[in-house]
């Protein structure tokens, strides 16, 4: 009896992956190199090098005070200096870490050349090591390599790029979470009853004079039920993940010196923007990134929305209209001693969907109890700061909608992950409504091996050389 199953209990990423190294064989084993720390200069810099040639390469150029026999074992590091491979000139004086498959980041031989930080030596060194053989490294090239040697898998991979990038400790630890690989654990869990459903399809398949029994039908739509529940899960902590990896987009908005630049300088506890009493002296927009306990913002002062004939400001209010479009949430700013003008109310009607904070500022000069305006309003002074820690708490309250998500949770982070489970949810509910309809079991695991394979472009055992090329240029060279 033929096994349909048999295809999804295999190790489908290995099997993919098979089929990437047959597709690419010259690009995935030769031996790369790059500088692996950033630009500009620094104590040390290091040029990294990955592939079966790499300690070949290296002992073309690297000259030790041992002599020639320097090199003893793995993990370990050596003193010596960097040379010419022909005229034996010496380029810098370096320490090399050695590292030999399979424990390395990449899973191939790798070695590390510390040089001296600076741009000339180590642009030097990397063009002495690509002179004796190595091939200049891509974009996100050892992190794929360590992808596709299996070391880890595609959610892991990109968590490597949020580390680096990580805008606060919890963005951090969020991170962190999926270098664990806390999220390809829960996605292969759900993957793993959906092969469960799978299984029961195919004995049904096998006797297809019957009709798939009502007691299992019942036991599949409640196996189905759960797996949607739990992919709807996911999806809903995915604006919190987002929210720790990208940030909230806030923008400061209100009319001319109501104290908008004033809020975003006390919030970030310098003079950032430039403040006076004369309206309209923001006309750019200005980005600052914020922590608040723990979430980062993308603060965004601008010019502020009112009529006016200076061409600048003109501009300026322009760009505030679509910074607000953009906005995650709107600080609406509003004076205390005005009260909220017709032109802010346009404002809150315009952008109503969004999540908005009203501020009356300036409650240093008058105590005023505002009228409710259907939205959650903050007192405070810009000048004092008075409020300002009220503000905060808010805006953290806000931006989680309640749902505390902690960052030590399964959290989906990434948009792209987020569309497979919302693909593949959509999947789940087609085949509970076609299993509803009585359709044919062949049919009912068409609809249960997408879902299937939705979540497995996630930890990447179902993803496309396509879809690799564009994850990992989005990587920095060196990484
Ligand atoms: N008394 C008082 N004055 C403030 C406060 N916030 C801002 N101002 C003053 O209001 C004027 C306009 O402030 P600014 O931040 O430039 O307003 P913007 O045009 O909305 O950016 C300045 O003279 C500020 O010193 C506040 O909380 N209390
Ligand atoms: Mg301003």
């Amino acid at each position: 009896m033929k096994n349909r199953l048999g295809f999804f209990k295999g190790n489908v990423s290995n099997v993919i992956i098979h089929a990437i190294h047959v597709g690419c064989c010259l690009m995935l084993y030769d031996t790369i190199a790059a500088v692996s720390t950033p630009l500009g200069e620094g104590g040390i810099g290091i040029v990294r090098i990955s592939g079966e040639e790499a300690l070949e390469i290296v002992k073309k150029i690297f000259v030790s005070p041992r002599g020639k026999d320097w090199y003893k074992g793995s993990h370990r590091m050596y003193y010596g200096h960097i040379v010419h491979p022909v005229h034996r000139g010496i380029i810098d004086e370096v320490l090399l870490s050695v590292m030999k498959a399979p424990h390395t980041y990449t899973r191939e031989d790798v070695v590390e050349i510390n040089c001296h930080g600076g741009t000339v030596p180590l642009r030097e060194v990397l063009k002495t090591v690509i002179e004796a053989g190595a091939r200049q490294g891509l974009p996100g090239e050892f992190t794929k390599r360590a992808f596709l040697n299996g070391r880890l898998d595609l959610t892991q991979a990109e968590s490597v790029i949020d580390i680096i990038r990580a805008k606060t400790d919890s963005s951090l630890r969020v991170a962190m979470n999926q270098l664990k690989g806390a999220l390809s654990g829960k996605i292969t869990n759900i993957q793993d009853q959906m092969l469960g459903l799978l299984a029961g399809l195919e004995a049904a398949i096998d006797f297809p004079e019957d009709e798939v029994e009502e007691k299992t039908k019942i036991e599949m739509m409640k196996s189905a039920e759960l797996i949607k529940i739990q992919l709807e899960e996911l999806i809903t902590g995915a604006e919190t993940g987002k929210i720790y990896r990208e940030g909230i987009r806030t923008v400061i908005a209100g009319r001319p010196n109501v104290g908008k630049s004033s809020l975003l300088n006390a919030l970030l506890r310098e003079n950032r923007a430039i403040v006076t009493e004369i309206p309209g002296t923001t006309r750019d927009i200005i980005e600052e990134m914020l922590n608040i306990r723990g979430i980062p913002l993308k603060l965004i002062d601008t010019a502020g929305i009112r009529e006016t004939e200076d061409i600048v400001e003109k501009i300026g209010v322009e760009k505030t209209r679509e910074s607000l479009e953009g906005a995650d949430l709107v600080l609406l700013v509003v004076d205390v001693l005005t009260g909220i003008t017709g032109e802010d109310k346009r404002v809150l009607g315009r952008f109503k969907d969004k999540k908005i904070l009203v501020i009356m500022n300036k409650i240093d000069l008058q105590e005023n109890d505002p009228a409710d305006c259907g939205f959650p309003v903050v007192k405070l002074s810009a000048l004092t700061g008075e409020g300002l820690k009220i503000l905060e708490d808010k805006i953290v309250e806000v931006a989680l909608a309640g749902g505390m998500n902690m960052p030590e949770a399964v959290t989906v982070s990434n948009v792209r992950h987020q569309t497979s489970i919302i693909n593949a949810k959509k999947n789940m509910e087609d085949f509970i409504v076609s299993l509803k309809a009585d359709l044919p079991p062949d049919l009912l695991s068409v609809e249960l091996r997408a879902a299937w394979e939705s979540l497995g472009e996630i930890t990447g055992s179902t993803v496309t050389e396509d879809l690799l090329d564009r994850i990992f240029t989005d990587f920095c060279i060196g990484k």
